[in-house]
């Protein structure tokens, strides 16, 4: 097959336009097509295996051609998996970011795949100490695999174009090449932008020397990419040898930039207010069609919302695909979850979360949606230890690296003024959940009506300490029981809930000394039984979302939708109605 429409169609099930794209790929499919072709991709404790961890494996042949070599991507493997093909071990990989093996050809053209995947928390699949997350963590090949059949029996390939937009005309185009190399046979790289014809016809493309990355390239009519306008440009390279094609690859890219100014996050040189929700990339399973994500995405723009922070690892591809069509800004991060001094100081932890962050970095490189690279999720930033404070200057200047000016760097940090590492951050980002926690105090209306205050406070201190950063609300929320009805006042209701979240949306709107806000969020999320309790996270449950499990609206995203509009629905509850009105601007 070529670069064909078709394949675009069957393609977007499990390929990313952004990551990289052969014509001749092929993948096991997401659930639920995976379900009814019998395909590969799974998660192994779902009902009733649900809660075990151990060791899953997973078996199958893939038909390649007679002495060609082949490349398995993996879109996410929880939490360790072991990739062997023809009995013979090529990959051992922990945690969740994408990830390639390549395999030298053979004298055959079926080739068995076998992947032992490890769920369970320990020393080397995900060294947290505290052994948990703080949602429910499938095990299994959650997200597709592909399989790209290359032409020649060496491995040698185009393992990565990354395309970094310097302005809204010009781009940076850094080629790289697999780890193996040819000795003797010299090599060249052809490419074109927004090639109109299918395949990879290079006659007459442009030529770059190999080995070298091609600076300040104009891309040709730039159109550039916004939330409004999210208009996107291709680029195809192929890599020759002697003037045989080995590889060419087609990846999608956007032209946008991001800044800060003061307190001002800027796209495209403008002050942007950022407004959006947490999303775990969960529903009842972590396994996520296609139309899944879709509807997520339309969700989101429905609400009004230009902002999704993906919480708390490298986002699925055809999520940030879907961001890149339709205007999202992303915050995208590592895995990490309330790591402490003990992690920081683990040798394999900093290891494992250092090679997840170039795994992130390189898969995501070519989407505009993403504007923010983030790291260790409320991490204990307030510890002295020369450990912590290596782990944070050595991750943000990794993600800085790798980034080469395209997006801003930041955590979302729990440790409030006590932050020790701020100064590596470009945006300070943090998390509070006034009258929410403890989860067991009743509910309090003058803590929620203190709200604009707290946030106040926290503009105070940033325009103190770090005047050149902008602030952002990184979490906030409360839990509703979806379905749950009952006075304003009562913790767990959706009325509660929806007070609370337009009181956070409301303090952060009216403050200009605020860049934006992430509530937490979008959806409620399965939790793991064995390191929860019902009291916390009632029905097994992070209750915090805004809509149920399934996707269903509570009360507090039909306010916000409303607030969105300016449109005050409820804080008049709480407020005198000329409070109310003069929060929300009227
Ligand atoms: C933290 C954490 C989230 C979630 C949230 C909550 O802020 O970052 O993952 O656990 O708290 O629901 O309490």
């Amino acid at each position: 097959a070529g670069m064909e429409n078709g394949d675009e169609e069957l393609c977007s099930y499990c390929c990313s336009r952004a990551y990289g794209w052969r014509g001749n790929q092929d993948c096991w499919r997401t659930l639920p097509e995976a379900e009814r072709e019998g395909a590969f991709e799974k998660c192994c404790n779902q009902h009733p295996l649900r809660h075990r961890r151990g060791v899953a494996r997973y078996q199958t042949e893939v038909q390649a051609a007679f002495n060609t070599s082949v490349i398995l991507v993996f879109g996410a493997c929880a939490l360790r998996c072991l990739v062997a093909v023809d009995g013979v071990v090529l990959a051992d990989h922990s945690g969740l970011s994408p990830f390639s093996v390549s395999v030298a050809s053979a004298e055959r053209e079926l080739r068995s795949v076998t992947v032992l995947v490890d769920n369970r928390f320990d020393r080397v699949t995900h060294p947290v100490h505290q052994q948990k997350y703080d949602w429910y963590q499938g095990g299994g090949l959650l997200r597709a695999v592909q399989f790209h059949s290359l032409a020649s029996p060496q491995p040698i390939y185009l393992a990565g174009v990354e395309v970094f937009p310097r302005s809204l005309e010009y781009v940076d185009v850094d080629v790289r090449l697999s780890s193996t190399r040819p000795t003797t046979e010299s090599l060249e790289y052809r490419w074109q932008f927004d090639d109109p014809q299918e395949g990879c016809n290079w006659f007459g493309w442009s030529t770059i020397s190999p080995g070298s990355e091609a600076h300040n390239v104009s891309v040709p009519n730039a159109r550039r990419w916004s939330p409004e306008n999210p208009e996107l440009h291709r680029l195809k390279v192929a890599l020759l040898s002697a003037g045989k094609m080995l590889d060419c690859v087609e990846v999608r890219f956007g032209l946008r930039q991001v800044a800060t100014s003061g307190r001002d996050i800027l796209l495209n040189g403008q002050a942007i207010k950022l407004f959006g929700f947490n999303r775990h990339d969960l529903v009842a399973s972590p396994v996520l069609s296609h139309e899944e994500l879709a509807r997520d995405v339309q969700i989101l723009r429905d609400v009004g919302a230009n902002f999704v922070r993906g919480a708390h690892y490298a986002q699925d591809q055809r999520f940030l695909d879907l961001c890149d069509e339709n205007g999202l800004l992303v915050w995208e991060e590592v895995l990490g979850w309330q790591n402490t001094a003990q992690d920081f100081a683990d040798g394999i932890f900093m290891m494992q979360s250092m090679k997840l962050a170039d795994e992130m970095a390189a898969a995501s490189v070519n989407h505009p949606s993403v504007i923010f690279f983030g790291f260790f999720n409320e991490g204990r930033s307030d510890d002295p230890s020369p450990a912590t404070e290596a782990a944070y200057r050595g991750m943000a200047n990794r993600l800085r690296e790798r980034s080469r000016g395209s997006r801003l760097i930041s955590w979302g940090s729990y440790t409030t003024l006590g932050d020790r590492y701020l100064d590596f951050a470009d945006v300070c980002s943090f998390h509070h959940y006034p009258a929410w926690y403890p989860t067991t105090a009743p509910g309090n209306l003058e803590e929620v009506k203190g709200i604009p205050l707290l946030w106040e406070a926290y503009a105070r201190f940033v325009e103190e300490k770090f005047p050149a950063k902008p602030l952002l609300i990184t979490e906030a929320g409360a839990g509703g029981l979806f379905g749950h009805h009952g006075p304003s006042e009562e913790k767990w209701t959706e009325e509660f809930q929806s007070l609370l979240m337009q009181m956070h949306y409301v303090s952060v709107f009216t403050n200009p000394k605020i860049a934006g806000l992430a509530l937490w969020q979008f959806a409620d999320i399965p939790i793991d039984r064995l390191v929860s309790d019902d009291e916390h996270r009632p029905r097994g449950l992070n209750n915090k979302g805004v809509l149920s499990l399934s996707r269903l609206p509570k009360l507090a995203v039909q306010a916000l939708r409303l607030l969105r509009n300016s449109k005050p629905a409820y804080l008049g509850l709480i407020l005198p109605p000329q409070d109310a009105d003069r929060l929300t601007g009227l």
